[in-house]
């Protein structure tokens, strides 16, 4: 995927060892014991139906490297962030040529696949101590590290980019990736990579931890579309990394307001309103950050709200926003872990049930994304309008998509909004058709249309001439 093609995916994110194992393999799976639970590629690939069900079409896998094995004072490497050898792949998750069958099935799915890389660290046990050895592979030189020191000071980027993250149980020793011998590795390492199992677009992780300067020579030698993580909630801090890194950060700036606006009644729908427009001066292109509610970093919104109309509103706002829409398995499953490692439930738990309103709810979103891009050129790169409709709405204009999302919660009473022809584009008589509730409503001679926000459910309404698959019970 170029940028261009990224905009238009629609990302679901698994933890490899969490999302599907081979029937063959029974051993309990609790989060809490941070210790690998047997998920494999090849189990992934029989799911793929599941997840193409819900309309997404690119999966995010974990990082594929092999990790230090063994297991450490916070657990095994399960998650696959615990690099040993970057030229050695993790076997827990199978073998290189069952990626290269996991990455065929997408294509022959008509799927894309997004692989997860580290570039600021490895991983030890051995704390400010560490040496390394020819098991770190490629980083087996005293060389190509940072000397010693943790990360104490969030606010002073150098002590950012060249202190250690971790702690003395798992020191992430921080390579030296302002020199030339990591930097020419890590730009072969990701061509390779890409082009060994046909990758289509890139994760990357810890971004602010390496100097900016380190992304354009490895994006472009990745060669395909990037999304990176810079966990910080500065719009302008963040916003740097794509005007001058050449990386598309995850909108951890939209995450933090959109979780505060939705996880209550009262929540402040304002601050997400205000956010989008700084989001728009600090970014060169908003369309291409990455939007999510839940990941692997954060308690799921889930874990600490229950009414399902904040929850469906909270996690319509990635689909219907400008950016490119990341689902977190098992929020359709309705799972409700809290912190790391709660948050990295088996998915074999839920029986992968397609029934489930909230996988329902996932495939009514992502058709409803799906149409609008299909009925105009300019969906993806226009921007949107975002504005208060009421003390609990927004209105989110992003034409010809345009949703009405409320944190009024599910024991609201009816409530009426009016959503203008002005924001809006409809002419008047416009049927227009609501993908969640599949409800049709009617614009007034003016293009004016009467909304009533019902249970505080979310709106997501798209004329009906241009529905495409939206409320035929398909999401292709
Ligand atoms: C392990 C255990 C956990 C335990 C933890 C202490 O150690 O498993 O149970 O709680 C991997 C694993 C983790 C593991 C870690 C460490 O390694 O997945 O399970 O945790 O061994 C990325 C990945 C993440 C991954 C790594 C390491 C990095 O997404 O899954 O973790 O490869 C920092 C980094 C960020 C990193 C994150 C975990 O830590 O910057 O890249 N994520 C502030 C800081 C952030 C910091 C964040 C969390 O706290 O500014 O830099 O992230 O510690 C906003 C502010 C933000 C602020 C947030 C909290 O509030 O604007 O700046 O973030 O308002
Ligand atoms: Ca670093």
């Amino acid at each position: 995927l170029d940028n261009n093609s990224a905009r238009s995916a629609s990302v679901y994110q698994v933890i490899t060892d969490r999302f599907a194992r081979p029937s063959s393999v029974s051993s309990t799976c609790n989060a809490s014991d941070r210790k690998y639970c047997g998920g494999t590629y090849s189990a992934l690939i029989e799911k793929l139906d599941y997840i193409k069900g819900m309309g997404f079409d690119t999966v995010w896998i974990s990082p594929i490297v092999e990790n230090i094995g063994g297991t450490t004072g916070l657990g095994e490497a399960y998650h696959g962030y615990w690099t040993l050898d970057a030229d050695k792949t993790n076997d827990n998750f199978g073998t290189a040529d069952d990626l290269k069958s996991l990455s065929t099935a997408l294509h022959n799915k008509g799927m894309y696949l997004m692989v997860d890389v580290v570039v600021n660290h490895v991983a030890a046990t051995s704390g400010g101590s560490f040496t390394p050895n020819a098991d770190y592979g490629p980083f087996s030189s005293s060389d190509n590290y940072h000397k010693f020191c943790w990360i104490e000071n969030y606010n002073n980027q150098t002590n950012v980019e060249q202190c250690w993250l971790g702690d003395d149980q798992v020191a992430l020793v921080d390579l030296a990736t302002d020199t030339d011998t990591v930097k020419n590795y890590w730009n072969n390492w990701v061509k390779e990579l890409v082009s060994n199992y046909t990758l289509d677009s890139v994760r990357i992780d810890t971004v602010k931890h390496v100097q900016k300067d380190f992304f354009p020579n490895f994006v472009s030698s990745a060669g395909v579309f990037i999304q990176g993580e810079v966990l910080n909630g500065d719009a302008s801090y963040v916003g740097a990394y794509q005007k001058d890194a050449q990386v598309n950060p995850f909108n951890y700036p939209a995450y933090y307001p959109l979780v505060r606006g939705f996880n209550q009644t009262s929540g402040d729908l304002t601050e997400l309103v205000e956010m989008v427009s700084t989001i728009k001066s600090n970014f060169n292109d908003p369309t291409l950050l990455g939007n999510f509610l839940n990941n692997h970093d954060n308690p799921r919104f889930e874990s600490t709200v229950t009414d399902l109309s904040l929850i469906k509103n909270a996690h319509a706002y990635p689909f219907v926003t400008d950016g490119i829409p990341y689902g977190y398995y098992g929020s359709e499953a309705g799972f409700t872990g809290g912190e790391d490692p709660a948050n990295r439930e088996p998915l074999w738990s839920s029986n992968y049930d397609t029934s489930s309103t909230m996988y329902q709810y996932f495939a009514s979103l992502n058709s409803a994304r799906k149409a609008a891009g299909n009925a105009s050129d300019t969906f993806y790169t226009n921007q949107m309008t975002v504005s208060p409709l009421s003390s609990s709405s927004i209105l989110i204009a992003k034409s010809p998509l345009i949703s009405v999302l409320s944190n009024s919660g599910s024991s609201a009473s009816d409530a009426s909004v009016t959503v203008q022809s002005s924001a809006s584009g409809w002419s008047g008589n416009t049927e227009v058709i609501d993908a969640i509730s599949c409800e049709t409503l009617t614009t007034d001679g003016s293009g004016n249309l009467a909304v009533t926000v019902k249970g505080g459910l979310p709106r997501v309404f798209i004329a009906s001439s241009q529905k495409g698959s939206v409320c035929s019970g398909s999401s292709t």
